[in-house]
């Protein structure tokens, strides 16, 4: 086979953000752009790609076929041997995960833009994972930037495109490939994390039969829906929707929240459904939501941290550590506290996540941007977190019979306080502006006597006092490496806290992030509507901010 070296010239702005490279699928299809960026990636890994074996996949949205088809290309120019596809180039994000940790993969490449519209006219993406199975460290992303910077040249064998559409093993080129159902290697490593049997107890043997919902969004969970909820728990056919991945996820938004999975929303408050659940485009977030039932991603992961040893047999022997990314609320470090466990705080994105896990000192983490997981593998995990939920509940009626999402709820908070929180996001703000307005909080931050000011809400007296503000570093505990610039935040004497950051994962413009929590012990309080709890922190946010001066936005585009 002949290898050819192909002449290029270096692409602006390759650098791989919170999760991957993401742009518009235009801007993939330029000459050379999407090779460029798979030759640095080739380049970058640890140990050269010579020999080594990865897995690739990824959401099937549109133009996936397209870069598979590149990538096996380049990856028999550059000298790997054996690559691992997903049958028609479609695999979860966990699903990749799991594979390269199962068929012990040097890394994978995992093409998604995750719960970003898909088409033509809208994003694609390229993400790297290592050999733990997880996104690749800084180190390395910062590394395939560099060789993005000033590429000369990139390596091929003139191969014809591969079928994808058959599962087995064939050869292509000098490459061994293998074509697997995306399915079957992530459902039997779920088979063995949950207890199946105690949830078709509790589905099929209580009157009246708790009613369930999933909602693919039209993302690649469909499959994986339909072979858990379906096939293996023996629900009906209505218990799942929009579980037929598209290539443009039906000219959705695949982000299971409240604004964009309202197909799951409407029909859970319509068809009175107990337990409801959704998935992003590429599987690794979820969103629990019940009738009148709404479960923040952060309260999730610390309920789910909770109750895993008591009824989640992969957890038995017991759980190791918790963690959470900065902006998620602080409801998952007072479980640790209560049962004596290690908590970490990272900053934004899974990737932090790995190396803890790696050392066997963290089993259960989130984030408030509905990813939630644990150490079965190195990325988030909707459809994990959507069945630990399950077994939850499961157990929940075992103990009480008749338990919904709300009972849980309020069990937890009666036990633990609840700590109310909401992000807001002003979507693809003009970058000037959002990063003038990182400027002028920094500049405060600075500013003597902002530490011990009192910052006054707008509508009410409410008043607080500043303990700490600064910019989130991040130094690793297992490999001190350090991640600089992470959010700014402000935390107030009463424990409540404001952040704002700068999106990591858009294509266009700069997305302005506000999280605001704040901490009750109050019973009267847990029932009350979070906006409700949180107004004057709010306030406060957009006043010491000057968003709206700065941005021009009066409102953000979504509430979580
Ligand atoms: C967002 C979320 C972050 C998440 C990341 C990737 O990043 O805030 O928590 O890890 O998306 O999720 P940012 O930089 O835009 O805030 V996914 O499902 O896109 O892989
Ligand atoms: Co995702």
């Amino acid at each position: 086979f002949k290898r050819t070296t192909v002449q290029t010239t270096p692409h602006s702005g390759q650098k791989p953000g919170t999760s991957g490279l993401r742009k518009k699928v235009k801007v993939f299809q330029q000459k050379h752009y999407t090779e460029n960026f798979i030759q640095a990636t080739l380049s970058a890994m640890p140990g050269g790609c010579e020999g080594k074996t990865l897995v690739v996949g990824g959401d099937g949205r549109f133009f996936s076929p397209e870069a598979t088809q590149i990538i096996l290309r380049l990856a028999a120019g550059n000298g790997v041997s054996h690559i691992i596809i997903g049958q028609d180039s479609i695999l979860s994000t966990p699903a990749v995960s799991a594979l390269i940790r199962s068929k012990k993969a040097d890394g994978g490449i995992l093409l998604t833009a995750s719960h970003n519209p898909g088409g033509p006219n809208n994003d694609f993406g390229i993400k790297f994972n290592i050999s733990n199975g997880g996104p690749a460290p800084e180190e390395v992303t910062n590394k395939i930037y560099k060789i993005t910077e000033d590429i000369k040249e990139y390596h091929e064998v003139d191969l014809p495109d591969l079928d994808l559409s058959k599962t087995g093993e064939f050869t292509h080129g000098p490459l061994k490939i293998t074509i697997v159902d995306p399915v079957s290697n992530y459902l039997s490593l779920l088979q063995s994390i949950f207890d199946f049997d105690a949830i078709k107890e509790w589905l099929h043997n209580t009157n009246p039969k708790p009613t369930v919902l999933f909602d693919a969004l039209n993302g690649v969970t469909g499959p994986y829906g339909r072979a858990i909820f379906v096939d293996t728990l023996g629900l009906d056919e209505k218990s799942i929707q929009n579980c037929t991945p598209s290539p443009d996820f039906g000219g959705g938004h695949p982000d299971p929240n409240l604004t964009y999975a309202h197909t799951l929303v409407e029909a859970v408050e319509k068809n009175n459904i107990l337990f409801g659940a959704a998935s992003d485009g590429d599987g690794d977030r979820n969103m629990i939501y019940g009738k009148g039932a709404f479960v923040t991603p952060s309260d999730s992961v610390a309920i789910i941290a909770d109750w895993a040893e008591k009824c989640i047999p992969y957890f038995k022997s017991g759980v190791k550590g918790l963690a959470r990314s900065m902006p998620t609320s602080g409801a998952i470090d007072i479980v640790a506290k209560k049962r004596g466990l290690e908590v970490f705080e990272v900053p934004t994105g899974w990737k932090f996540f790995g190396n803890l896990m790696d050392a066997g000192r963290l089993s259960i983490c989130g984030e408030e941007s509905f990813g939630t997981g644990s150490d079965h593998i190195r990325e988030k995990d909707g459809v994990w977190a959507i069945v630990a939920w399950l077994q939850i509940l499961a157990a929940a009626n075992k103990e009480k019979p008749g338990s919904d999402i709300n009972d849980v709820l309020m069990m937890h908070w009666k036990k633990y306080g609840r700590s109310f929180f909401s992000r807001y996001d002003y979507e693809e703000c003009e970058s000037a502006g959002a990063e003038k307005m990182m400027a002028h909080l920094r500049e405060l931050f600075e500013s003597s006597g902002f530490v011990g000011s009192d910052l006054s809400a707008t509508s009410s007296s409410a008043s607080f006092k500043v303990a700490s503000a600064d910019d989130f570093s991040y130094t690793d505990p297992i490999d001190g490496s350090v991640s600089s610039k992470q959010g700014l935040y402000i935390k107030f004497e009463d424990g409540s806290r404001i952040i704002f950051r700068l999106s990591g994962t858009g294509s266009s413009g700069a997305t302005i992030r506000l999280y605001v929590e704040k901490y009750s012990q109050d019973e009267s309080e847990y029932g009350k509507d979070a906006q409700d709890g949180l107004k004057p922190l709010i306030e406060v946010a957009l006043k010491v901010s000057k968003l709206q001066e700065f941005t021009g936005r009066d409102k953000p585009d979504v509430i979580t």
